[in-house]
């Protein structure tokens, strides 16, 4: 049985995003946090198909464009990637968004102006354009904060290493240099990925991070390596781990959040602040703290976060089950 599924590819700040703009799976559930679970019960393998070689890569990352569950949203997204089916993914916001008001699947109510259903709530999109291009989407993200600090952990190939945790849409471990990391330029991308999956593992091990409202948002999933910026006019640098292998080429929207939060929390940054995020590759989000909040008694800050995407073309593909490697593999 050949299953087709027809997608706009291309890039936010080089990291790839995949829009399945056909062949999207009907889901269950009143809300996109209840449609994911759905999704991840009775079709993963949609995910690993289209994200696993042999039609994606190591840091392949995209999702579907759904009706919304709520009458105050204008869409849903669903977000599929190497590493899982995630509750909010800011370069793949970007992404599809910016696809989908090119190609006419995303109809605003208010132009220049979205609000989106995610599995981690509800994000809001002021967006630009020149023509019939999209230029710039600023994402205002759902609350970002600090799940845990000074946690201390044996790394195999570095030694003990302490981390924070923070949340922007995902829980990361946040590292900043130290003894066993010197910094980005220091390491190359196969260091950051091996030791990235050594760190993920040990802090995993330490510690479960449980979003304070919605409990089936949990664990570590990525490791943001921080860094002084590498150019003029960042204030920051990363290269964030995720899956098995990857590491992202954009500054990582999601952990931007995060570091936003982080940074706030101990008095570094402030509302109104902005923050330049370069990535591993050089290209940037700019980030901003909005406001302080809470979530329930937690206390947390609204980031957001701008940058732009470029479609690179239609890819239409298949998964056939009589492929040996219909589900895709990782090696
Ligand atoms: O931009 O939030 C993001 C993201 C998550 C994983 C890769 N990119």
């Amino acid at each position: 049985m050949r299953h087709t599924f027809f997608c706009i590819d291309g890039h936010t700040a080089g990291n790839p995003v995949r829009l399945v703009a056909g062949g999207a799976p009907l889901l269950r559930g009143a809300s996109m946090s209840e449609r994911r679970q759905d999704f991840l019960a009775r079709f993963d393998w949609i995910r690993t198909g289209l994200c696993f070689e042999p039609r994606g890569h190591a840091m392949m990352s995209g999702g579907f464009l759904y009706p919304p569950t709520r009458a105050d949203t204008d869409i849903g997204i669903l977000f599929i990637e190497t590493s899982g089916c995630l509750p909010m993914c800011g370069h793949g916001t970007i992404g599809m968004v910016t696809f989908g008001l090119e190609h006419g699947l995303i109809q605003p109510a208010t132009p220049g102006r979205l609000r989106v259903e995610v599995p981690a709530g509800v994000i809001d999109i002021a967006y630009e354009t020149e023509g019939d291009r999209v230029t710039a989407v600023r994402i205002t993200n759902v609350p970002a904060y600090v799940a845990a600090r000074g946690v201390t952990v044996t790394v195999e190939g570095i030694g003990p290493l302490t981390v924070d945790v923070a949340y922007g849409g995902n829980y990361y471990a946040i590292v900043e240099p130290q003894a066993g990391y010197p910094g980005l330029d220091a390491v190359g991308a196969s260091w950051l990925v091996e030791m990235g999956r050594r760190v993920r593992a040990a802090v995993s091990a330490a510690v479960e991070p449980v979003h304070p409202v919605d409990p089936t948002i949990r664990g570590v999933s990525h490791v943001l390596w921080a860094d002084a910026p590498a150019s003029n006019g960042a204030d920051g640098r990363n290269a964030v781990f995720y899956g098995d292998a990857a590491i992202d080429r954009s500054p990582c929207g999601t952990g931007t959040s995060a570091r936003l939060a982080h940074l706030a929390d101990r008095g570094a940054l402030k509302p109104g602040d902005r923050f330049v995020h370069e990535s591993y590759i050089g290209s940037r989000f700019i980030g901003r703290v909005e406001a302080a909040t809470t979530i329930g008694e937690t206390p947390a800050i609204i980031p957001s976060i701008e940058g732009s995407a470029i479609a690179t073309g239609f890819n239409t593909i298949w998964i056939d089950r009589t492929d040996r490697f219909w589900e895709g593999f990782e090696v």
